[in-house]
């Protein structure tokens, strides 16, 4: 199955015949560096290999619409709660430039003692399940085609089901996978004895499979009350869970530190959160990093987060990052929308590649405080160790709170996460394997009394039964569905005509869910801003308004509100009135027809308004601007009477009028128009000259209904405005 450039995903096409796909590979796939890469005019020294289809970010097109891809893999998280949603946001996040896209799953799953079938709907999140793992792997097979990258899908082997989570995946070839006994203990509370066990296991599964792994350390610096008091913490977490990954046999380049700079300005975030990602990598030479964003101090302003993440950038790239995971800013308030992941994928492409280079330029210095504050972190993570060893190891440590407390370590304030090493969900479950126990399957970890079966096959235990479903994928059981009103099929019944018919709704994350945002200033304290903006919203006919971010500018003076709420109506874009493209002539035909007009222009900015550069711009040669046609313009200024521009054109024998109008404020603008309009008929030139007008919030409808024979926009050049000039010219010559 191919995607068209030009067409939607067809969601339907990539759920038919599931229960024969097959991913086509295993396993992570790295993006590149290549040095010295030129790339349009330019050349990058961290750049990866640029996509064969791409949305750049805005200001791409003043530099020949290139798209650089830095060299690290892009992450984003998806977790909208229907999976037939998210694969249309997948293409839209890989055109961007993610190339890891994590799905996040439902609420409660990591609770489940086993897989969960079919595609119900999750809650913040979606069930992972072998259904909607395969249509994901099926898309991103499609997806990788047409950007011309793997793209590395994700979800998480943690829970009472890891093994069995990380079984499935290692069959549906997912590439990357959370996988730290440590994260069960500590926030889900699994039995730390069942949670170690079962992470041999399925380490031992996604080593054979490849999948690239990321550890828990990073939700330590999200719960701790301060995050920066963790950080000998995280070392000791990173450290546990990446030798013991080691030692199950993974690779220690799968092996990815999840790393978050752990403090965040105000705070003086740099002095901190660079000495801690320099000792982290003195630490962990050979081991990949993962560089999450910081979600702990991240609130509901996307304005904030961005920054949060582009700082967080800047220490990526001053020390490194194989992975720059993007999360802005759906964390804080709770939004993942499509936008929002898209957002913050174009917000780590334009700072990675905004740093190209960076250091080849700059160095870390070899000594002084950045190198001493390394080095006692690292002291305190070592001590850290040591103390759990003499506690009587991992387990004993659990017990006695030592981690998540809120003191840096070696303070303690005996506030630590503490947890039974008999307690949690799945207690009591871990028993001995009988002398004789044996399993035909492939990457199983631990005793295996193979030999006593067949000696040849000791190590290929699953050659006993012909091959376990890793060799023979058809020995995988599908089950489509379980649940006949919590499915997939329910779901896209609901919303069909909105994918088979040329209506459409308002969407945030769900085909037509209609949600819509409105952005509001109240001239009030912030607690009557966020009512009065609800009821705002209800007058606007917005269903089930909810305030999802509030900011005071001032006490007193006011604060900008962010509200969402639910369009109950849809547009039939078969019926919509769309205007004609404007159509613009080439620089030749344009500069023909001057010749043969002689077109004389008079243009000011007009009335009592002193906006110059936006028709400074449409005139200028040096912005591409009309006089490059060689038509003669006489630009008298700004704030000048619409009488005098009329009086001017008369006393240049000029043919045209471009009259600038951006202040809008008491319609303002339509008024200078219709004023020009006038004062030109009274004086009885009107019919021999073409008279425009231009402006941010100029319109060529609104300009035409004030007299004017164009209006201009903020979007319209120097070309449009000429190519205007010369065809009404050519009009009124009746050719
Ligand atoms: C991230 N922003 O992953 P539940 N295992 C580990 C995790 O870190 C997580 C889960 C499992 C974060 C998202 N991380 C939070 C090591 C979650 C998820 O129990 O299904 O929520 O497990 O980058």
């Amino acid at each position: 199955m191919k995607l068209e450039l030009d067409q939607k995903m067809d969601v339907r096409a990539i759920l038919e015949d599931l229960e024969n796909y097959r991913p086509r590979r295993r396993g992570w796939v790295w993006r590149e560096k290549i040095e010295n890469q030129k790339i349009g005019p330019f050349t990058y020294n961290d750049c990866s290999a640029s996509l064969d289809n791409y949305v750049g970010i805005p200001c791409n097109k003043y530099f020949g619409d290139i798209d650089p891809q830095p060299h690290n893999s892009i992450t984003t998280e998806i977790a909208s709660g229907r999976f037939e949603d998210d694969i249309r946001r997948m293409r839209m996040v890989a055109w961007h430039g993610a190339d890891h896209i994590m799905v996040i799953r439902t609420a409660g799953q990591s609770h489940f003692d086993g897989l969960i079938e079919g595609s119900p709907q999750g809650i913040g999140g979606i069930p992972i399940t072998r259904k909607q793992v395969r249509a994901h792997r099926k898309a991103c097979d499609m997806i990788e085609d047409e950007v011309g990258r793997p793209i590395n899908y994700h979800s998480y082997v943690s829970g009472v089901a890891g093994p069995d989570v990380a079984v499935m995946f290692a069959e549906e070839g997912v590439n990357g996978a959370h996988q730290d006994p440590q994260y069960n203990v500590l926030y889900r509370n699994v039995n730390m004895v069942r949670s170690f066990v079962d992470a041999a296991e399925s380490k031992a599964v996604m080593t054979w499979a490849d999948i690239a792994q990321i550890d828990g350390a990073h939700n330590a610096n999200a719960t701790a009350r301060e995050a920066w008091k963790v950080m000998p913490e995280l070392m000791v977490q990173h450290g546990l869970n990446a030798i013991f990954s080691h030692k199950v046999g993974m690779k220690k380049s799968n092996i990815c530190l999840s790393t978050v700079p752990p403090t965040s300005a105000p705070a003086p975030c740099t002095q901190l959160d660079l000495p801690y990602a320099v000792a982290l990598r003195d630490l962990f030479t050979e081991y990949r990093m993962r560089a999450q964003m910081n979600t702990k101090y991240v609130t509901s302003s996307s304005r904030e987060a961005t920054v949060t993440h582009v700082l967080n950038m800047v220490i990526s790239k001053l020390t490194s990052a194989d992975i720059q995971s993007t999360i802005t800013p759906d964390e804080g308030r709770n939004v993942p929308w499509h936008m929002y992941n898209i957002e913050a994928c174009d917000t780590a492409k334009q700072t990675l590649v905004g740093l190209d280079s960076l250091l080849q330029m700059v160095e870390l210095k070899k000594e002084g405080p950045l190198r001493d504050q390394a080095r006692e972190l690292k002291e305190r993570a070592l001590l850290y160790m040591e103390e759990i060893i003499e506690a009587g190891g991992y387990f004993e440590a659990v017990e006695k709170g030592f981690f998540v407390d809120s003191g840096m370590y070696p303070e303690r304030n005996g506030d630590g996460i503490g947890r039974q090493i008999a307690g949690g969900v799945g207690a009591g479950t871990v028993y001995e394997r009988d002398a004789d126990y044996m399993a035909p399957v492939t990457a199983h970890f631990g005793n295996n009394n193979v030999a006593q079966y067949d000696p040849a096959a000791v190590n290929d235990p699953a050659s006993l039964i012909g091959g376990c479903t890793f060799e023979k994928p058809e020995k995988i059981v599908y089950i489509d569905e379980l649940d006949e009103n919590d499915n997939v099929n329910v779901r896209m019944a609901e919303t069909e005509e909105y994918r088979s018919t040329s209506k459409i709704k308002p969407e945030v994350q769900w085909l037509a869910d209609g949600v819509v945002v409105v952005e509001l200033f109240l001239p009030t304290e912030r607690r009557v801003a966020e009512y009065a903006a609800l009821e705002f919203a209800k007058g606007m006919n917005i269903q089930d308004p909810e305030v999802i971010h509030s900011e005071v500018l001032h006490p007193t003076e006011g604060t900008r509100i962010q509200v969402k709420g639910v369009l109950d109506f849809d547009i039939d874009l078969a019926k919509l009135e769309i205007p004609p493209e404007p159509e613009i002539m080439s620089d030749d035909e344009i500069r023909a027809l001057n010749e043969k007009h002689g077109i004389k222009i008079v243009a000011a900015t007009v009335g009592e308004d002193e906006h110059s550069v936006g028709l400074r711009e449409v005139i200028d040669i040096k912005h591409g601007g009309i006089e490059k046609y060689g038509m003669e313009v006489e630009y008298l200024g700004t704030s000048v009477p619409v009488e005098k521009l009329v009086d001017a054109a008369i006393e240049h024998n000029a043919n045209c009028i471009l009259a600038s109008t951006i202040i809008s404020h008491d319609d303002i603008h339509y008024k200078n128009m219709k004023r020009l309009h006038e004062y030109a008929v009274e004086k009885g030139v009107r019919d021999k000259i073409i008279i425009c007008a231009g402006g941010t919030q100029v319109t060529p409808e609104i300009a035409v209904k004030n007299g004017m024979d164009q209006g201009f926009s903020k979007h319209d050049r120097g070309v449009n405005v000429a190519t205007f000039f010369v065809k009404r010219m050519e009009e009124k010559a009746g050719n």
